[in-house]
C-alpha cells in the first residue's frame, strides 16, 4: 500500500505548525514543514492577534509542504478556542479579532449574569465560567462600533477555513466553547441567543469533525503549489478537542493534561455533568471528536512560565528554558504556592513580580525559585483537578496522559505523578496535530474507526516517556 499524506494547520496561542501527517502500514510518522511564532499585542485600545499575519504564515506553511509533499490530500485547521472575527455581508474582515486575555469583558459579565441566571445557564451549555468565554466577548461587543456591520462571527480556525476555501461553517467543538451551544442536543442554544439579544443567524452553520469543508480555492493553489483536488476537512478545530483525540491510553480509567500555554485537566465521558456540584468545582463540558464530553477545567498552564521568562527577558535576562529548569529541578520543593487559576494572571505582563507577591516569596527570588514554585503549584493544581473531575463524575482514574508542548517538562511530569500518586505518560508532544490528522485519516479510510483503536495505535507507534510516583 502507498503511503496517505494529511496535513495539520495547529495554532496555539504562543506557536503555530503547519505538520505533514505520512501514514504507512498503520504509522503515522509527522513532519513539521512550517513553525512560526504567535501572540497578542496591543492595537487600537486592544489586545489583537494579527490573524492577516497568521494567514500569511499557513500559506507559508501550505507552499512548504507542496513542495516536500506533493500529494497531500486535505488539510486541518485547529486554533486556540474561544475568539471570533467578525466579517461584513461582503465576507471582508471588520477588524484584527481581540484576544480572549483582553479585559473588554471586565464591564460586561454583570450584565450578562442580570439577563441570564449563570445556575441556569450552566444547565444548558455546562461550560465553566471563564471572563473570556465567547459570550461575554459578544457582550462587549455589541457595544463596539463594528457589530452594527458585522453579518458573521467566525470562530478562529473557521475564519482561516473561509480563506482558503470560501466556505464558512461553525465546527462543533469549537462551538461548544462559546457558552452559546446546548450541551445536550449540540445544537445552538435558542433561548440563550435570544435572551443576551444576538442573532444565532450571525454564526454559520454547525459542522462536524470528519465532514468535507471544500477545495482550496484557485488563488491558492496559485500560490501554494498544492493540487486543487486538495480538501479542507473539519477536524476538532479546537485545539484542545484534537489533542485529547491523541492521548495514548484506551479504555475509560484515565484523565488527561493537554499542556501548552493552558492545562486542560479532566475527563473524557460519554455525557455532560451539569450538576451544581460540577458548577461549583468550575468544570466544563466541552464537546469532543465524535459527540463525546470533555469534563474537564482550564488550569493556568505554562502561560505562566512564557510570561515570566518574557519579563526575565525584558530585564536583559534571556534564560533557556531547558538550563532554567534543570535549576528548578536543583532548588528543591517549594513551600510557597501560587493559586494557578486566579484570574489576577490572565493578562500579559510582570509576571515574576505578581507571582512573586501571590506566594509570598522574597523579592530576591531567583527565576529558578520563581519557576519551582509555578511548577509544584502547577502540579498541585494537576492533582486537585484530577481528583476532583473523578469525584464528580463518579469515575475512576488509574493513569494521567500529559500530552502537548508541555509533557516535555520532566521535572513537571514527574512532580505531577509524585503529588497525584498516579502513573504519568508523557507524550506526544504534538498530539494536536496528529489527533487532527488522524480524524481526516478516518474520514478518508486511512485510520481506524473508533477513537479506542486510534488511541491504541498512537500508544504503541509513537513516543511516550512514562513517569512513575515516588513514595
Ligand atoms: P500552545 O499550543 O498553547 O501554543 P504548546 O503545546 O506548543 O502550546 O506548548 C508550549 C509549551 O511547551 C511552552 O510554553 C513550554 O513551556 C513547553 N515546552 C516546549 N518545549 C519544551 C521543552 N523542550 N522542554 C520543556 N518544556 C517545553
Ligand atoms: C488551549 C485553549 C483552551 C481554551 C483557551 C482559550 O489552546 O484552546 O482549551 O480554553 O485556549
Amino acid at each position: 500500500m502507498t503511503a496517505r499524506i494529511f496535513a495539520a494547520v495547529d495554532i496555539g496561542a504562543s506557536s503555530g505548525r503547519v505538520i505533514a501527517g505520512v501514514i504507512d502500514a498503520g504509522t503515522t510518522t509527522l513532519h513539521v514543514v512550517h513553525r512560526f511564532a504567535n501572540g497578542a499585542s496591543a492595537v487600537d485600545r486592544h489586545l489583537r492577534w494579527s490573524l492577516t499575519d497568521l494567514y500569511g504564515e499557513v500559506l507559508a506553511g501550505l507552499r512548504a509542504l507542496a513542495a516536500s509533499f506533493p500529494s497531500v490530500e486535505s488539510i486541518g485547521i485547529d486554533t486556540w478556542a474561544v475568539d471570533y472575527g467578525l466579517l461584513d455581508a461582503n465576507g471582508n474582515l471588520l477588524s484584527e479579532p481581540i484576544s480572549y486575555r483582553d479585559n473588554r469583558t471586565d464591564a460586561v459579565i454583570d450584565d450578562v449574569h442580570a439577563r441570564v441566571d449563570p445556575q441556569a445557564m450552566y444547565t444548558v451549555n455546562g461550560l465553566q465560567f471563564l471572563p473570556f468565554n465567547t459570550v461575554y466577548q459578544l457582550a462587549a461587543e455589541q457595544r463596539s462600533p463594528d457589530w452594527g456591520r458585522a453579518a458573521h462571527i467566525v470562530l478562529i480556525p473557521d475564519l482561516l477555513a473561509y480563506w482558503l476555501t470560501g466556505e464558512l461553517r461553525t465546527e462543533s467543538t469549537n462551538a461548544s466553547t462559546t457558552g452559546l451551544l446546548d450541551v445536550h442536543t449540540g445544537r445552538w442554544a435558542t433561548e440563550l441567543f435570544e435572551n443576551l439579544g444576538i442573532s444565532e443567524k450571525l454564526f454559520p452553520t454547525l459542522d462536524q469533525p470528519g465532514s468535507q469543508r471544500g477545495t482550496i480555492r484557485p488563488e491558492v493553489v496559485r500560490f501554494t503549489g498544492l493540487s486543487p483536488s486538495t480538501v479542507v476537512t473539519t477536524v476538532g478545530s479546537h485545539d484542545t478537542a484534537s489533542a485529547v483525540v491523541a492521548v495514548p491510553v484506551s479504555g475509560t480509567r484515565f484523565a488527561y493534561i493537554s499542556s501548552g500555554t493552558w492545562s486542560l485537566a479532566g475527563l473524557e465521558l460519554a455525557r455532560p455533568v451539569v450538576t451544581e456540584d460540577a458548577r461549583r468545582a468550575n468544570f466544563t463540558n466541552e464537546r469532543g471528536v465524535d459527540g463525546r464530553t470533555r469534563f474537564l477545567r482550564n488550569v493556568g498552564g505554562l502561560w505562566l512560565l512564557q510570561e515570566s521568562l518574557r519579563s526575565w527577558a525584558r530585564e536583559g535576562r534571556q534564560l533557556e528554558l531547558h538550563q532554567l529548569l534543570e535549576e528548578a529541578r536543583g532548588v528543591g520543593p517549594s513551600t510557597k504556592r501560587i493559586d494557578v487559576d486566579d484570574v489576577k494572571f490572565i493578562a500579559p505582563g510582570d509576571m515574576p513580580a505578581r507571582i512573586s507577591d501571590a506566594a509570598g516569596l522574597s523579592t530576591s527570588a531567583t527565576p529558578a525559585e520563581v519557576t519551582r514554585c509555578i511548577l509544584d503549584s502547577l502540579a498541585s493544581a494537576y492533582r486537585h483537578t484530577v481528583h476532583t473531575a473523578g469525584e464528580l463524575a463518579g469515575a475512576k482514574v488509574e493513569t494521567i496522559a500529559i500530552i502537548g508542548g508541555g509533557s516535555q517538562n520532566s521535572l513537571l511530569c514527574q512532580l505531577t505523578a509524585d503529588e497525584s500518586g498516579l502513573p504519568v505518560t508523557a507524550g506526544p508532544v504534538e498530539a494536536t496535530a496528529l489527533g487532527n490528522i488522524l480524524v481526516q485519516a478516518r474520514s478518508r479510510g486511512a485510520a481506524p474507526s473508533s477513537l479506542e483503536e486510534i488511541r491504541q495505535t498512537i500508544a504503541h507507534t509513537q513516543l511516550i516517556q512514562r513517569y512513575e510516583p515516588r513514595l
